[in-house]
């Protein structure tokens, strides 16, 4: 495989990521790494923080529940109720926690990015927009509705792009009957409301 060396910290931080989580997903943080990079060139926003950040976003994909719960209880975060029933959404938080600590990332929207790209938020900075559709839209994904539509949307509108992932992603889970996290709606409609979105 092809390597992308950006400079010393990314290349660091690839090889630690390589040896703690499958090859399939670190195969998927490597498409979101790019893919991060290539909207942070079309929205002039820092390529090599949006890199690192789509490198990280599931470094704490490799942990077991418990572990997800007690990294993320032990530094403070808060727990919701949706999040204990599903602790696997708590890999977002834990795994900003890991970036820190673990990967010595110091740079606090990086961190914030991996820690709001499973639910997005309302209000999020560009990064945190670019890191939350990269990890839909990267070119491993496949099997989504509307995919293509997605990610061309991508790169011409990020709001309603974002719109839509979140919109997805709550269809996703009620088809899944799945709880759906508050902050998953309130993403979605902040960005309804938000976007010149008139479909
Ligand atoms: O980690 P990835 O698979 O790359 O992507 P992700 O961080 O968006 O996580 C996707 C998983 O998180 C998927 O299994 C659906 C789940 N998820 C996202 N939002 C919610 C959710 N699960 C529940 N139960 N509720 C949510 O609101
Ligand atoms: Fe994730
Ligand atoms: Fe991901």
């Amino acid at each position: 495989m092809g390597t992308i060396v950006i400079d010393e910290q990314y290349d660091r931080c690839r090889h630690l990521l390589k040896e703690e989580i499958g090859k399939k997903r670190y195969l998927h943080s490597i498409g979101v790494s790019n893919t991060a990079a290539c909207l942070a060139m079309r929205y002039e926003s820092d390529i090599k923080k949006a890199s690192l950040a789509g490198l990280l976003h599931d470094c704490a994909k490799g942990l077991s529940e418990e572990q997800l719960i007690r990294v993320t209880e032990t530094n403070g975060i808060k727990i919701s109720e949706v999040e204990r029933d599903n602790p696997e959404l708590l890999h977002a938080k834990a795994g900003s926690v890991l970036a820190k600590e673990k990967y010595k990332i110091e740079d606090d929207e990086i961190l914030s990015a991996i820690f709001w790209h499973t639910t997005g938020k309302p209000g999020m900075t560009l990064l945190e927009k670019i890191i939350f559709i990269a990890d839909y839209i990267e070119p491993n994904r496949c099997g989504i509705p509307s995919l293509e539509k997605i990610r061309q949307i991508a790169f011409s509108d990020i709001d309603v792009c974002t719109a839509m992932v979140a919109g997805n992603s709550i269809e996703y889970l009620k088809r899944a009957s799945r709880e759906i996290d508050r902050i998953t709606i309130d993403t979605y409609e902040y960005y309804m409301k938000n976007s010149d979105h008139n479909d």
